[in-house]
């Protein structure tokens, strides 16, 4: 019976389109940073989603909010879902997919009559983006018992917000007990350019790469800018101009999947004919093969201390993120790409180059991701954009595998 169902893509539709109003960019796309009051208002929004479906909705000390529809029979529940905060510039599918149709698979079996033997959750994962505090899936990892609360709540912003301050002031720090996940399927968008390229509808999602953020601030002298022969400068605006040369060079010598970006840089006093005092400025590595990523690590941190030697400046660093690349459950990788076959799909295997909270809940269950297309392979961009057939493609996978896990 279940087999046959499918899922209400207009309703799908409607429930992104409508997210995405609140935090709207003027011009397209959505800003919801993690904690803050747009996020506040998308959280109120799915959350009243999950009420009027009639599912179980808790909050658990870090905000992370699941809805369950209990099974006929009692026990862990076959979970999905993803998050809904966004980056600066974000899109309408980047995590919002996965927790819309989460909902659109728990109502399309209500409306058939469907009552699954195991319970089904979907949730929203706390500031997964990390984009305003790091790290990123930092909701998912105290999910999974793997960061503790007080360690959590005092992790302070890019706006000199603490998350225990945010947190509270959108008033999501609940009491929600640790849960027990039977197993975890993860909808996203790909975010990259393959299965477009391939002409590929579902990517079976077979692991996440490793991640390694890290802050450096490269301290100088300021000076004049007309004044100061070059001979004398301790400049740190040049020093991290170096530096942001010196990490594409490196990756593309390493080569295979290794990748780097620098997404952020601040200097001060940041006037034009001031010499920079102070650069501050984020590295975002990134590789499938862990040994090549720790490699890339060693280099970049050789170099800034040979140039910080040379250039009469100091560098302190931090890291912001790190963590190892991780496979999925190969049985539900399995799964998800019969499904798509059998649903009449075309699949490809692939790793994920983004972080997701699946990477997370693989620590407590089996889990794996499901992809759909990114148009032009962009994202972390207003212009982000799925064509609805693949997302009905994709909700449809994700109705037929959590089904199979249910019953
Ligand atoms: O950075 C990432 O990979 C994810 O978007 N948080
Ligand atoms: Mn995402
Ligand atoms: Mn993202």
């Amino acid at each position: 019976m279940s087999a046959d169902l499918r899922i209400d893509p207009s309703r799908l539709l409607d429930r992104i389109r409508s997210l995405g109003q609140v935090g709207a960019l003027p011009g397209g796309g959505v800003c919801r940073l993690a904690l803050t009051e747009e996020d506040r208002r998308g959280r109120d929004r799915v959350r009243g989603w999950m009420e009027e479906l009639g599912l179980e909705v808790g909050v658990d000390p870090l905000g992370n909010v699941v809805g369950v529809w209990p099974g006929t029979e009692p026990g862990p529940p076959v979970m999905t879902g993803s998050h809904i905060d966004t980056v600066r510039t974000g899109g309408l599918y980047d995590g919002n997919l996965g927790v819309l149709a989460g909902l659109e698979v728990i109502e399309t079996l209500q409306r058939a009559g469907v009552r699954p033997r195991r319970s089904l959750a979907v949730g929203f994962f706390t500031n997964e983006e990390g984009a305003r505090f790091a790290p990123d899936m930092m909701g998912s990892l105290y999910f999974v018992g793997a960061l503790p609360l007080r360690q959590a709540r005092a992790v302070v912003g890019i706006d000199g917000k603490s998350v225990g301050e945010a947190l509270d002031a959108i008033g999501y720090a609940g009491a929600s007990p640790p849960m027990a996940v039977h197993a975890f399927v993860e909808l996203h968008v790909e975010q990259g350019p393959v299965l477009e390229e391939e002409g590929v509808t579902i990517g079976v999602v077979e692991g996440v790469q490793g991640i390694s953020w890290t802050e450096f601030t490269v301290t100088g002298i300021s000076n004049h800018a007309g004044t100061t022969p070059l001979r004398l400068r301790h400049d740190a605006g040049w020093v991290a101009g170096s530096l942001i040369q010196y990490v594409r060079t490196m990756a593309l010598e390493l080569g295979g999947d290794q990748i780097a970006t620098v997404g952020s840089l601040r200097l001060h006093p940041d006037l034009v004919n001031v010499i920079p005092n102070r650069a501050v400025f984020t590295v975002d590595l990134r590789n499938t093969d862990e040994a090549v990523l720790q490699q890339a690590e060693a280099r970049l941190h050789a170099h800034v201390r040979a140039l910080a030697e040379q250039e009469g400046v100091t560098v302190a660093h931090r890291s912001l993120a790190r963590f190892e690349p991780v496979s999925f459950e190969p049985e539900l990788v399995d799964r998800i790409e019969a499904t798509a076959l059998r649903l009449g799909h075309t699949t490809r295997r692939m790793p994920s180059g983004a972080g997701h909270d699946a990477q997370m809940l693989a620590r407590i269950c089996p889990a794996a991701m499901i992809f759909v297309p990114s148009v032009r392979g962009i994202s972390h961009n207003v212009a982000e954009h799925t064509d609805p057939a693949d997302l009905e493609a994709g909700a449809n996978v994700l109705l037929q595998v959590m089904c199979e896990l249910a019953t």
